[in-house]
């Protein structure tokens, strides 16, 4: 690390797919990842879920059945920023874009999860939001309000707002250290968060990546390799 961190200083964390896919989960644009395998177009838009519902329930079926079927674990990765929340004695907020729950698995408490949850859904008739692990069909009816058709992921598409922007721009404004962990950069606006919290102020940043993600000039400081291993290496020095 080339900075001193205040020690009561406030951490933010951005974390992507990279930091789930040694759990065995697939990341998006990895040369194996999820849209090399189905187009973005067709499940991940407001617009796919009006045109082919079932296709779009189909492929986040499929995903969280393998969240409940084969319960993937926190990796060292996850579980080095559990021991970060728990150990640091100023503030650490997980942001993360992830929709798995293995943040939740490793013990962090402070996460906000910006794309949405796997293991949520909700109902577009009377908002219900509901904790959901089994399939999930156009006729389902919803189980507060019985109506059919408006059950959906409880995750954000393209074109939607992800959640809790307000929170995370105030705990950007107050970072004294911002991580981004395990994300291409590729998607806003996470991909600028980077950028805003340098003209927020005084805040040292860095990617820690298996590789240079698009906005990796945008760090003061990067580190390359896998989560499982760059991540427990950079808590033990900020903790040291
Ligand atoms: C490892 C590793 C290992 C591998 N260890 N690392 C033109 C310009 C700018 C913006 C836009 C534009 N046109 C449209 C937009 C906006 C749009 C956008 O960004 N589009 C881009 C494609 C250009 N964004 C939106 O629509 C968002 N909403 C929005 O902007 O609302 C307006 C608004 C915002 C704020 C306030 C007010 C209004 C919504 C975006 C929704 C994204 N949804 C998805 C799918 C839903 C959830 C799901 O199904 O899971 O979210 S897309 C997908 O990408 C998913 C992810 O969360 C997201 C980010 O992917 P991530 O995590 O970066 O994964 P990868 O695969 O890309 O990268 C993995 C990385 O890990 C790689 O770098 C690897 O090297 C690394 N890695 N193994 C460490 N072992």
């Amino acid at each position: 690390m080339n900075v001193n961190i205040d020690k009561e200083g406030t951490i933010v964390i951005l974390t992507g797919a990279g930091i789930s896919r040694e759990s065995g989960l697939d990341t998006f644009r990895c040369k194996d990842g999820i849209w090399s395998k189905v187009n973005l177009e067709d499940v991940a838009t407001p617009e796919a879920f009006m045109r082919d519902p079932d296709m779009v329930q189909g492929f986040y079926n499929a995903r969280r059945a393998q969240l409940t079927n084969e319960r993937p674990k926190p990796n060292p990765g996850h579980l080095a920023l559990a021991r970060l929340e728990k150990e640091w004695p100023g503030r650490v907020l997980i942001v993360t874009q992830n929709i798995d729950d293995l943040h939740e698995q490793a013990s962090n408490e402070n996460i906000i999860h910006m794309h949405g949850e796997l293991l949520k859904i909700r109902c577009n008739h009377c908002d219900v939001l509901l904790q959901w692990e089994e399939e999930l069909h156009t006729n389902t009816p919803c189980p507060k309000c019985n109506e059919t058709g408006g059950l959906r992921p409880h995750v954000v598409w393209f074109g939607e707002v992800p959640l809790e922007m307000d929170t995370i721009y105030e705990a950007l404004e107050d970072a004294d250290l911002f991580m981004s962990i395990g994300t291409s950069g590729n998607v806003y606006p996470a991909a600028g968060f980077v950028q805003a919290v340098q003209q927020f102020g005084d805040c040292h940043t860095v990617e820690l990546n298996l590789d240079p993600s698009n906005g990796a000039t945008s760090f003061a400081e990067t580190i390359y390799g896998p989560a499982s291993e760059v991540v427990p290496a950079f808590v033990d020095k900020l903790l040291a």
